[in-house]
């Protein structure tokens, strides 16, 4: 399937990895890479220097395109926005905040950027800024979402604004990306089914969380401080949302939080972790490699989008 993003990306398959904070390390976007979509290492909270090192050993494994993205609300945001130009990175992505302040940088140093957007506004900004193609996030995604869902996002967003747009949040497999294009996205953002993957180094505890997710099993933390995070409910979550019902301070919360996605994520601590994921998560059920997961998406989409537009 060839459309403007695989045109812009050079990459095989119009499938984006999500930048997954901890989960997007190297292994995982060399291995989405290989097999014909774009990997993208997560800069999440990590210092330059972690990103850079894991941008090196992504090149190591892979000649193909990959991408970075930089989490905007990281206090490291400033030192990986160099990183990925002296590394000379070809694809970049942002989420959770506004990129404007690092467009001129990367535009210049001749970087594909594409924002990730929860919003119309957002997204005509970005195009405005310079912006290659946007992400239209939905808010059925993992982690730090916004409000509008997939359905009623990617449309307005597609009206909105010339550039190409990737559909992202909820979907998992060829049936999502059929309807993603059916709605004029141009490529997909998959997260939560590539952390199952086999190349994926998330602890088998997250894994398995994933893999016996039912359809209801996530959550919304952070909903009454404007910082909302979708996780699967556990032990944290219900204390979180206790702590918020009662009127507890963003600050206190956040300090409740600290480091439990690496707990989750590394140790495979799923009880008091945060397990960031997906609500497609109830429709994920095994460990595949990257190439199976993509292949079969692909061969699934092709089939149904065969004769439908
Ligand atoms: O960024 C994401 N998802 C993330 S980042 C992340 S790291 C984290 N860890 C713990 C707590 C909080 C975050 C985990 N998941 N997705 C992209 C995304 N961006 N979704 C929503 C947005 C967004 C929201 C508001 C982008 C811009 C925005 O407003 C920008 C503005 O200034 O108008």
């Amino acid at each position: 399937m060839k459309t403007r993003i695989t045109e812009l990306l050079g990459i095989e398959h119009p499938i984006i990895q999500g930048g997954m904070a901890w989960v997007a390390e190297y292994h995982l976007a060399s291995a989405v890479s290989e097999a014909g979509g774009l990997g993208l290492i997560g800069g999440a909270n990590a210092p330059g220097e972690v990103v850079r090192d894991y941008i090196r050993k992504t090149k190591e494994r892979t000649s193909k395109p990959f991408g970075v993205n930089v989490m905007l609300m990281s206090p490291h945001a400033d030192d990986v926005a160099k990183v990925v130009v002296e590394e000379g990175v070809k694809v970049v992505t942002t989420g959770a905040g506004n990129p404007g302040k690092y467009m001129d940088m990367w535009k210049s140093a001749g970087i594909k950027v594409i924002p990730v957007v929860a919003s119309v506004a957002l997204a005509k900004m970005m195009e405005r800024a310079g912006a290659d193609a946007v992400v239209a996030e939905g808010t059925e995604s993992g982690g730090h979402i916004g409000e509008a869902t997939t359905m009623t996002l990617v449309p307005q967003v597609v009206d909105a604004v010339n550039i190409p747009v990737i559909a992202a949040g909820g979907i998992a497999d060829g049936r999502g990306i059929a309807a993603a294009f059916m709605l004029g996205a141009e490529a997909v953002q998959i997260g939560t089914r590539f952390v199952v993957a086999k190349e994926s180094i998330v602890h088998e505890n997250y894994k398995q969380r994933i893999i016996k997710a039912k359809d209801i099993d996530s959550t919304v933390t952070g909903r009454s401080h404007g910082h909302p995070v979708r996780c699967l409910r556990n032990q944290m979550t219900r204390e979180y949302n206790k702590l918020e019902s009662e009127g507890k301070s963003f600050e206190e919360l956040e300090y409740l939080t600290l480091g439990t996605l690496r707990k989750a994520v590394q140790e495979g601590d799923v009880t008091h972790g945060t397990v960031m994921a997906g609500q497609i998560a109830g429709m994920i059920n095994k460990e595949q490699t990257c190439k199976e997961m993509i292949d079969e998406m692909m061969a699934q989409a092709e089939a149904l989008l065969k004769g439908a537009r």
